[in-house]
């Protein structure tokens, strides 16, 4: 049987292989995946990003045992988890607490968890988690989580392939961390204060409705992740007042990761996320915006590696020169190298 049959079939050891050779960016792995593109988008992305510490593995660990382990009368869902570069290893002991041991879920073939090193990704950090999470749909995991930590641009990208994204705060952090946090509260679909047990936890939640406040004072209409649309305007109807979907408020959730609290109420907002994606027609808009994100990102990887096969060394190598003794400015320097201008 073929990899991408055996990934099909729910084979555990072909999907970790193909896993393997998505963050080699190998030939056998991107023909992997173009084959497998066809039986994708049937999986809901849950991104989980914020500050280094917050709690989001805790968080996510406790997610999937609530999805395999459903109230009753709720079916038990296929769990995967991506963790990109990971500051704590995703290796449960200490951070699962003492009630659910890792082994619940590691002896579990219902979850699948993977970490990436960011060095691991050679085809681009977004692009790679785009693969790992195409590769865990076609194997027909239905619920993915993607852990990242941070606010960089990566953070973004990688939150706007996904459904839902939970930002992930916790009281006591540094000011430092404040503007980690401003920068990704305009990606939160649900804002989470884990760590609730903590002291500060009230005024972590007072902190972040005012901020939510100020980000959102009117009621929003489905704004964040458009920048797809304002980059590529071509590509479908913009955004519009009245036809977007109804607004949606990101509720604020308060956990105990530790102890399990505030996880049913979590898996709640995350499934009303969903129903209003579906009920107000966000869905085609997101699934919209989240391809054309890894549209935008595989573009500009395959137009700078096209780039660099052509360019003659020896003119890269004359133009920085200049470049280096200020004989030509930067812009300069792309114009002689992409359209070919001589340089002054
Ligand atoms: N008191 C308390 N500690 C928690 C809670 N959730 C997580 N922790 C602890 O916080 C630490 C960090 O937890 P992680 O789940 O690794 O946090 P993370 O956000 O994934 O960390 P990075 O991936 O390194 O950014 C661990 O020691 C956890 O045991 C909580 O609800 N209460
Ligand atoms: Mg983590």
């Amino acid at each position: 049987m073929g990899l991408t049959s055996a990934v099909q079939s729910g084979d555990r050891l072909a999907l970790s292989r193909l896993l393997s050779q998505i963050e080699d960016d190998t030939p056998q792995g991107r023909a992997a995946l173009e084959a497998l593109f066809p039986h994708t988008g049937k999986a809901y992305l849950v991104g989980v990003t914020g500050a280094p510490g917050t709690g989001k593995s805790s968080l996510v660990n406790r997610l999937a045992y609530h999805y395999r382990h459903p109230p009753q009368g709720e079916e038990p869902q296929k769990v995967a988890v991506v963790a990109v570069d990971p500051t704590s290893p995703f290796t449960g002991g200490a951070l699962l607490g003492d009630r659910i041991r890792m082994q619940d879920l590691a002896g579990d073939p219902g979850v699948f968890i993977r970490s990436m090193a960011s060095r691991g990704a050679l085809g681009g950090l977004a692009a790679t988690t785009t693969g790992l999470v195409q590769a865990f749909d076609a194997g027909g995991f239905e619920l993915i989580f993607i852990e990242t930590v941070g606010a960089g641009q990566v953070e973004v990208d990688i939150a706007s392939l996904a459904h839902t994204t939970l930002v992930v705060d916790a009281p006591g952090l540094g000011d430092d961390v404040q503007a980690i946090k401003a920068g990704i509260l305009e990606i939160a679909d649900v804002l989470v204060v884990n760590k609730a047990d903590r002291p500060g936890a009230d005024q972590a939640l007072r902190a972040l409705r005012t901020m939510l406040q100020l980000a959102h004072p009117a009621p929003r209409t489905f704004r964040h992740h458009n920048r797809i649309f304002e980059a590529v305007p071509a590509a479908g109807p913009a955004p519009s007042a009245q036809e977007g979907p109804a607004a949606w408020e990101p509720p604020i959730v308060a956990t105990v990761s530790t102890e399990g609290k505030g996880i049913s109420e979590l898996a709640q907002a995350i499934e009303a996320h969903r129903r209003h994606l579906i009920d107000s027609a966000g869905w085609g808009r997101r699934e919209r915006e989240r391809l054309g994100t890894e549209l935008d990102l595989r573009l500009q990887q395959a137009l700078v590696s096209r780039w660099r096969e052509q360019v003659d060394p020896e003119s890269y190598r004359q133009v920085l020169e200049k470049l280096v003794s200020r004989a030509i400015t930067p812009q300069e320097a792309v114009r002689a190298l992409v359209d070919g201008k001589d340089t002054p």
